[in-house]
């Protein structure tokens, strides 16, 4: 059953507004970003990145560390805490909770010690936003701002 959901899952994830692919798929956008976690720290790097509202962001994520991790971008900082709750009873799709899918401008797959996954989305309106890493345990310390510029 597991296989099956996940499978789901990326196929949902292919549509027009979040996607969650592997790093072979292709996804039109504007600018690509790159970001990493190294060894066993729970942090991104960069921290901070920024992006012209409007336009499509590619973030990817490249995973040089020990642990699994994911990258996952609430539409608002507001739901990261319920998020994150919901996180821990959604390991079958990679610790995104899909039945919360339309709170995300973008997620990715979990990416195993290696791996390199992406989502690519529109910027929204100009502010701050917050990527995080929803694996368990992770969300408290693993997390950057996306900056949207105007
Ligand atoms: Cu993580």
């Amino acid at each position: 059953m597991p296989a099956v959901c996940v499978a789901l899952t990326l196929a949902a994830g292919a549509g027009a507004t979040g996607i969650g692919t592997r790093a072979s798929a292709q996804g039109s956008a504007d600018t690509t970003i790159t970001i990493r976690a190294s060894g066993s720290t729970l942090e991104f790097v960069p921290v901070r990145v920024s992006a012209k509202a409007g336009t499509r962001l590619r973030l990817r994520f490249v995973n040089d560390g020990t642990l699994p991790h994911n990258v996952v971008v609430p539409r608002t900082e507001d739901d990261l805490d319920a998020l994150a709750l919901a996180a821990y009873e959604a390991g079958e799709t990679g610790y995104v909770p899909m039945g919360q899918k339309d709170k995300l401008l973008g997620w990715t797959a979990l990416a195993s010690p290696g791996e390199t996954v992406e989502t690519t989305f529109t910027m929204p309106a100009a502010g701050e936003y917050t990527y995080v890493c929803l694996f368990p345990g992770h969300s408290n310390s693993m997390l950057g701002t996306l900056r949207s510029l105007k």
